[in-house]
């Protein structure tokens, strides 16, 4: 399926000091239809058929994805609360990824945030009677809170954590996993506002064989069988103690998007996102490894070592995703950008690397042959990703690919092609490639 019509727009020029209307710009396809797996699933289209007020007739030709573009008739956004930007890979339950070129911002603004629901979100939500309960073996006795008590009675702490998912990249692995079939856009870092974990921990008194906390939300099973669990996962005491774990009610200053959680949400930054429970009423102190829905099984898991693509792996040699990788994206310029001989191209982006720093980012325009130093800034705090910037010389007319790689605080750096295959298709940090013409 060839989709000519995009490359017919005239040479456009990207200047170096020029934000880029990447829009404009664009001489291909930002991506490639073939290349995507996963066309939107039977379901989700008759969904979107219903919406739409007649079935898509050539749907299955549609690619992976796509918005169609009725849904914008009205001005509205296909998703309430979020950016018309983000591309939607499932709509029950609402999947909806970032393109890179929308990740510039140092804060990523709520409505950019990507969503990852496994279930429903709840429909009536009223903040005024929302509650927190704290419960488990490894409590003296549970305790609720209302949002006010929370609020009123404990230390609001701002800070800067990047949310990934752990299937964040998976669309590039061979044999592909199954599930949403993430590019890049899975991820974002916002200022988030709200409670130590901790300091609810130690109001609630925790006995010393605490292992484990894990949350329970208040959306529900897309079945609509009111007694399955959509997703109860958390995170060992270890992480649950730390400064930055959060109960937060705001992003960026703002209530939290209807879809990412409102009115509160735990956020634990650098880990698998799937460790922030989002709609949150319910944490749980464990004196074991919590084993709630996608604790256990092959869910967000990795082999415990190395295994060749397509292997079958027991759930006895699989282990829990904790810290994320180091990664990195090129927000500026968007692929598929062109620029005029002579002239230098910006290049700008955003680094992380879970629990720990980065302390290099260097960009190559030769498929990786040589590297640059980009100029990398610290992170606001811990668990922020951190920007950097670089500019290019092209030396002459023709295509070329703009690659990045981040390297940790321990060293590591970012594998450039896709690492180690997994069999449910986590943690794909390879790195970032952008486009560029020199025309
Ligand atoms: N209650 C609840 N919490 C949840 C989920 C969910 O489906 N339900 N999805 C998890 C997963 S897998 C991810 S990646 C993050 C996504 O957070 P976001 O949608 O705010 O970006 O939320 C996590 N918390
Ligand atoms: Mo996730």
């Amino acid at each position: 399926m060839k989709e000519p019509s995009q490359n017919k727009i005239g040479i456009q020029e990207l200047y170096a000091d020029d934000p880029i209307e990447a829009d404009r710009l664009v001489w291909g396809r930002e991506s490639d239809p073939n290349s995507r797996r996963g066309f939107l699933k039977k379901s989700a289209l008759l969904l979107m058929g219903t919406v739409l007020g007649g079935k898509i007739v050539h749907a299955a030709t549609m690619p992976a994805g796509l918005i169609p573009a009725g849904l914008f008739l009205n001005g509205e956004e296909s998703l309430p609360g979020k950016h018309p930007g983000l591309v939607l890979l499932n709509d029950r339950p609402i999947n909806a990824e970032t393109p890179a070129h929308l990740l510039g911002d140092l804060d990523t603004p709520a409505d950019l945030l990507f969503v990852r629901n496994n279930g429903i979100p709840p429909t009536k939500v009223n903040p005024q009677t929302w509650t927190l309960t704290v419960e488990g073996e490894s409590v003296h006795s549970p305790k609720t809170y209302t949002l006010q008590e929370l609020k009123a009675n404990f230390q609001h702490h701002t800070y800067r954590l990047v949310l990934e998912c752990g299937g964040n990249g998976r669309a590039e692995f061979n044999p592909p996993a199954t599930g949403n079939q993430w590019t890049t856009g899975a991820v974002g870092c916002a200022a988030w506002t709200g409670v130590r974990l901790k300091d609810i921990l130690l109001d609630v008194g925790i006995k010393s064989d605490a292992v484990y906390v894990g949350y329970y939300g208040a959306d529900t099973h897309v079945s609509g069988d009111p007694t399955k669990v959509v997703i109860s996962r958390g995170v060992p005491m270890s992480k649950a103690w730390e400064e930055e774990s959060l109960i937060a009610w705001e992003i960026n200053g703002e209530e939290l998007p209807a879809l990412n959680g409102y009115p509160l949400r735990l956020v634990f930054g650098g880990w698998p996102a799937s460790t922030s429970g989002k709609w949150l009423t319910k944490i749980v102190v464990r004196n074991k490894v919590h084993d709630g829905e996608k604790m256990t099984g092959m869910s967000y898991k990795v082999p415990k070592t190395p295994v060749a693509p397509g292997a079958e792996v027991g759930e006895e040699n699989m282990k829990i995703i904790e810290s994320m990788p180091v990664k990195s994206l090129i927000t500026s310029p968007k692929t598929g950008g062109m620029l005029r001989l002579g002239s230098s191209l910006a290049v700008s982006g955003k680094a992380w690397a879970g629990d720990l720093s980065v302390k290099r980012v260097e960009v190559s325009s030769d498929f990786g042959a040589t590297w640059q130093a980009a100029q990398l800034d610290g992170p606001a705090n811990r668990l922020a990703w951190q920007s950097w910037k670089a500019s290019l010389s092209l030396p002459e007319k023709g295509y070329y690919e703009i690659w990045a790689r981040a390297t940790d605080s321990e060293g590591t750096s970012q594998p450039m092609v896709v690492p180690g295959w997994n069999p449910r298709g986590y943690l794909n940090n390879a790195c970032h490639r952008i486009a560029v013409k020199v025309v």
